[in-house]
């Protein structure tokens, strides 16, 4: 069998997606996940211009070797440009060697390790009530896990809180990057607040997870994670920025308050140190930003060996292609912790019919050979690419911060 044509479709059901397409002699065709928040016409070019052509002739079965012709053939190393689109092509060559075989994915990589895969929901409030209400719903559909995000007072906008309109909350909204404001010292003392509140409301049944997205100095998440302990989160992600692994050492000196890390990191060596040095609990590294399957499941392993679990990043900027093939592998992994179930804003179901299920706060991939995930060519022809970008964040005295 050899690869016939490789395509990307850009596409803007409900929000922009990049898809590989890869078809073979056999007539059988395979899908991955090439969308870059924000940047995902820098990944399209990239697949298109440089890896499609190569591509076509190649033997689809030789997944590993092509991982490593497009990552070492490159010379440039990493990054999160050309370790998605490598994510991309091996995820659409997994998916063929599904069908080939006949299989769903997870059983090609050694089968279920359990009978479903535990996901956490983003419930999120313009105020406290608004989020204790948005948690009861969460708790209503069965969730066992749920990351809460509320509006900080005197900010003008905060991460992660959506706008209301019913549909999943989605960042990159702007035709230009819209400018944020932010303070940490005023969520440094709002932050225990929120918890104090949905644990007062919730008890300790339920696991609670927040995001501080990058905001935080070292010292700073030290601080939250230390008056957090009393709330028992599930985990804090993000608490300060993920490329400064080493400091990731002060917040552990001070703090028993689990720690993930990852989403914006895309291969081994950029968690490398956070994993050996077992500085961090969840690595949030995605199957769509960090190489795809053959390279994540690599990742895990190297987690496995030092107690590190996954928790594996699935906002809505991940394609239902990428959420597929993200439960085949939390399905099989031995060292699984969560994985983030943020939805899909509609129409990308008219794109992308996808066949996992939820049940009662756990998510299955099921059993279609592949990943299971149908893309429709025809309607995302209806749904144009249209230029958006994910916010800029400034501290309230103009500095450029992390968003
Ligand atoms: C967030 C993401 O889900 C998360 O944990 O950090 O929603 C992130 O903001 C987006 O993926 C950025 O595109
Ligand atoms: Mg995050």
């Amino acid at each position: 069998m050899k690869i016939t044509d490789a395509r990307v479709v850009v596409t803007s059901p409900g929000r922009n997606y990049a898809t590989l397409v890869v078809e073979t002699s056999d007539g059988l065709v395979g899908v991955g996940d090439a969308t870059l928040n924000g940047r995902e016409l820098a990944v399209a070019t990239y697949l298109r211009d440089h890896v499609c052509p190569l591509l076509v002739g190649r033997d689809p079965a030789r997944i590993e070797d092509t991982w490593q012709y497009l990552y070492k053939g490159a010379y440039w190393r990493r990054g999160p440009v050309a370790m998605t689109a490598i994510a991309a092509v091996d995820t659409a060559l997994w998916d063929i060697k599904g069908k080939t075989a006949g299989l769903p994915v997870y059983e090609l990589l050694g089968g279920a390790s359990r009978d479903g895969v535990m996901v956490y929901g983003h419930a999120d409030g313009r105020d406290v009530p608004e989020l204790l209400d948005s948690v009861a719903e969460y708790l209503q559909l069965g969730y066992k896990a749920v990351r809460i995000q509320a509006a900080v007072p005197g900010m003008a906008k905060t991460y992660g809180v959506s706008t209301g309109d019913g549909q999943v909350y989605e960042p990159a909204n702007a035709h230009l990057p819209e400018e944020g404001s932010w303070e940490s010292s005023t969520y440094l003392d709002f932050a225990p607040t929120v918890f104090e509140a949905v644990r007062e409301r919730f008890g300790f049944a339920v696991h609670l997870l927040h995001d501080v997205h990058h905001r935080l100095t070292p010292i700073e998440a030290a601080r939250l994670g230390k008056a957090l302990e009393p709330y028992r989160p599930f985990w804090i992600e993000d608490a300060t920025p993920a490329e400064d692994q080493s400091a990731f050492r002060v917040i552990r000196a001070h703090t028993t308050t689990p720690l993930a890390v990852g989403e914006v990191l895309t291969s081994i060596w950029d968690v490398q140190t956070l994993i050996t040095e077992r500085l961090i609990d969840y690595v949030r590294t995605s199957v769509a930003h960090t190489g795809g399957i053959s390279h994540l499941r690599k990742l895990y392993a190297l987690g496995e060996l030092y107690g590190v679990r996954s928790g594996a990043h699935g906002a809505g900027d991940l394609s239902p292609v990428a959420h597929a093939a993200a439960l085949h592998l939390d399905l099989t992994i031995p060292n699984f912790g969560i994985q983030e179930y943020m939805g899909h804003r509609d129409p990308a179901a008219e794109v992308f019919r996808s066949s996992y299920t939820f049940t009662d706060g756990y998510m299955h991939p099921g059993n279609a050979p592949g990943l299971g995930v149908e893309f429709d060519e025809a309607a995302a022809a209806r749904f144009p690419y249209q230029p958006r970008y994910l916010p800029v964040n400034r501290r309230l005295d103009g500095t450029v911060h992390d968003w």
